[in-house]
């Protein structure tokens, strides 16, 4: 069916977790729904606050901007707008948009009558920059411990957070997750360039479909996960690096606080050596 015809048959009421009908509308191509004026707001709302905040701290260089949490010393109370109360409104709005955003998806599914794959996949992004600006500070005792929002400030403090346990490639969860993005990579490589080559088979060859795609890789190493397979394969990778980056943060401070290399210590200490 064509997609626009389509498009007219599926728009139909229905499907919505919350405000029954009051939002079940289209503007434009976008589906509305309760957590779609839920998700705006707060997005709005968060990235004014972003550029009130750069401006009081007289940043008017996005390369500089840093807006930081507060300062240890508050603990897990709300601090002064200018000491990282605006840290701690942003980092509200930010979490509120990005529930919304996962929300007005599982909305879409239901009206569209899939499955939640979706807003599963997108919960496990959500899940890594909530184990950094809540899991963790809550484990640790304060909100200062959140990074900075800031394009360079950023990095500096994911650098220096790395530097406290002196090697973070040594941390077994770190080298999981860093296994997974690549392993992501490679699955993504494969996949899109199988696709490709089946759709470009060259001047005068017919286009090639599924059984071709599968039997270059029986040919090649035996095996061919399938049509199916991959997507599934991608899906695991994909959340996975999000699932073992998130983990491998919320054990550095809160449950390990010496250096990462020092964590294997276990391996000398098997009651095995002569
Ligand atoms: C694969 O087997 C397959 O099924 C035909 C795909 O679907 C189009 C793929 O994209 C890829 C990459 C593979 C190969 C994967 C493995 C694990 C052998």
């Amino acid at each position: 069916m064509a997609l626009l015809s389509f498009e007219k048959k599926y728009r139909v009421r229905g499907g919505t977790l919350i405000g029954g009908d009051l939002f079940d509308f289209w503007v434009g191509p976008f589906f509305v729904g309760f957590f779609g004026v839920t998700a705006a707001l707060f997005a709005v709302l968060g990235t004014a606050l972003i550029f009130y905040a750069a401006v009081q701290n007289g940043d008017y260089n996005v390369w500089r901007i840093n807006i930081a949490p507060p300062d240890i010393s508050y603990g897990l109370k709300f601090a002064p707008l200018a000491l990282g109360g605006y840290w701690q409104l942003i980092t509200i709005c930010a979490i509120g948009a990005f529930v919304s955003w996962a929300l007005r998806q599982v909305e879409i599914c239901r009206k569209l009558g899939i499955g939640y794959h979706v807003p599963f996949a997108f919960s496990f992004a959500i899940f890594a920059y909530v184990a950094l600006v809540v899991i963790r500070p809550v484990l640790l005792g304060a909100w200062g411990f959140g990074f900075p929002y800031g394009i360079l400030s950023h990095l500096d403090w994911v650098s220096n957070t790395g530097y406290q346990f002196l090697h973070f490639h040594y941390n077994p969860a770190h080298m999981l997750g860093v296994t997974f993005f690549f392993t992501n990579a490679l699955a993504l490589a494969l996949h899109g360039s199988l696709i490709l080559s089946a759709a470009n088979p060259g001047k005068g060859e017919p286009v090639k479909l599924a059984e071709h795609e599968g039997v270059f890789f029986r040919d090649i190493v035996g095996y061919s996960v399938g049509t199916l397979g991959i997507h599934r394969v991608g899906v695991f990778l994909a959340v996975s690096a999000a699932f073992w980056s998130a983990v491998c943060i919320v054990l550095s401070g809160p449950f390990w606080t010496r250096g990462w290399p020092e964590w294997w210590g276990w391996w000398y200490n098997l009651p095995i050596w002569g």
